[in-house]
């Protein structure tokens, strides 16, 4: 099995340089592009040239003509920068469809099934920044790792201009001070610091459970984070659409039927929210985290849409049967994709008699727990059986 290649291409000085393109002669001089310091403005961003001076992003305009009084102040042209980000996703979907804008000037790539089309990942990296240089007259930084985590450090690396390849996971990160990770903020920094941690290589010395205990759900992303680890996918758009929940239960679970009845009740929470939006799903994806952190998610696709809470339980039940081996698990979820407009699909000339019942028992249910709230009804096999910490998987 290929090795997963993701690719982050992160434009240098994005509004700045833009404009710079297009106005020749603000090339080399200290330009900032932000709201007018009379009128309380700060700085989107800053030309290289006016770093220099110690001006950022989000720095107060008026601080910023202090550091630098010969700074050239242009106002942001949003639709410009549109069209471009625009032009530069459309470069990007030349190597892979498997593309996630971030925002406007930054986006990952999945390149893990183009390598072999165009010779590797650095190979794709080079020839995005080149087609970016010839067609924008832009620059691009990129940074090329296994995962989301480590490709966006990496393109941070050797800015502007800069291509980094990460090999070396655990040697790219020990350096990095902990302020480099993804939100961890001041205060985590601060918090960190008081127990003698400071550099990614420190905060590998703490346990799960000593981070769990301490940080919270963040305590899990420390740990993971300085490992380098990251299962997030790169989501296109197109995928984006999907619905989902899971759990993390405060104590690991074995028994099977505790962990189907928390799949029931998140199946139909789901369709309902499905149906309250008139859609149905095609796609159902189980996820299972173990104590260690493996995570294995398993996807299925149905027959037909649904949003009848039995069939993507089924669907996930039979997901549970084939792929769980009765290890202990830390975290249950279940998220519905392959989303389309129920109408959309009600092509048949003649009514299905079940399929009738079905929708019209789901708008009885569906009326009830509009009215008297989202605990009136509970399918019978789950009365009296508690809730955990659950959560929208961030889904859309
Ligand atoms: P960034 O990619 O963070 O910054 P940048 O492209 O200007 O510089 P570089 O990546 O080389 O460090 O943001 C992209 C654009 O988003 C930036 O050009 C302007 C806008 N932006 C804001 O408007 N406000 C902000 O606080 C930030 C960080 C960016
Ligand atoms: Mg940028």
């Amino acid at each position: 099995m290929t090795a997963t290649r993701i690719i982050h291409v992160d434009m240098d000085a994005f509004f700045a340089s833009v404009e710079q393109r297009d106005n020749p002669s603000l090339k080399g001089l200290p330009l900032a592009v932000g709201g007018k310091a009379k009128e309380r403005g700060v700085i989107a961003t800053a030309s290289y040239e006016a770093r220099k001076f110690g001006i950022r992003s989000a720095m107060p305009t008026a601080t910023a003509v202090k550091l630098c009084p010969d700074l050239i102040l242009l106002p942001p042209d949003h639709r410009k920068y549109a069209k471009v980000s625009q032009e530069l996703m459309d470069i990007l979907g030349r190597y892979t469809p498997e593309i996630e804008p971030v925002s406007l000037d930054e986006a990952f790539m999945d390149v893990t099934g183009s390598l072999a089309l165009f010779g590797g990942a650095e190979n794709i990296g080079r020839m995005v920044q080149a087609d970016i240089i010839s067609s924008l007259k832009l620059t691009a930084s990129v940074g090329i790792g296994p995962n989301k985590f480590i490709a966006k450090l990496a393109s941070d690396w050797k800015k502007p201009g800069g291509l980094t390849v990460v090999e070396d996971v655990e040697g790219f990160l020990a350096e990095l001070p902990v302020s480099s990770l993804w939100g961890v903020g001041p205060h985590t920094v601060n918090k960190l610091e008081k127990i003698g941690v400071r550099k990614v290589s420190d905060l590998r010395g703490l346990s799960l459970r000593y981070l769990a205990e301490n940080y919270g759900a963040a305590g899990e992303r420390l740990y993971e984070m300085a490992r380098g680890i990251d299962h997030r996918a790169v989501t296109p758009e197109r995928k984006a659409k999907s619905v989902g929940r899971e759990t993390t239960f405060p104590a690991d679970i074995s028994d099977r039927q505790v962990l189907l009845d928390k799949l029931l009740g998140m199946a139909d929470y789901i369709c309902r929210a499905l149906r309250r939006h008139g859609l149905v799903c095609r796609g159902v994806t189980l996820k299972i985290k173990y104590p260690d952190l493996r995570v294995v998610t398993r996807a299925v696709t149905l027959g037909e849409g649904t949003s009848d809470g039995l069939k993507v339980y089924k669907a996930a039940e039979d997901l549970l049967g084939s792929n769980w081996s009765g290890e202990p698990v830390r975290l249950i979820g279940v998220s519905c994709s392959r989303l389309a407009d129920r109408d959309s699909l009600q092509g048949a000339l003649f009514s299905d008699p079940v399929k009738d019942r079905s929708r019209e028992l789901h708008r009885v249910v569906d009326h009830l727990l509009d009215r008297y709230g989202e605990k009136s009804l509970v399918r019978g096999r789950l009365l009296g059986k508690g809730n955990c910490r659950e959560r929208d998987d961030g889904g859309q």
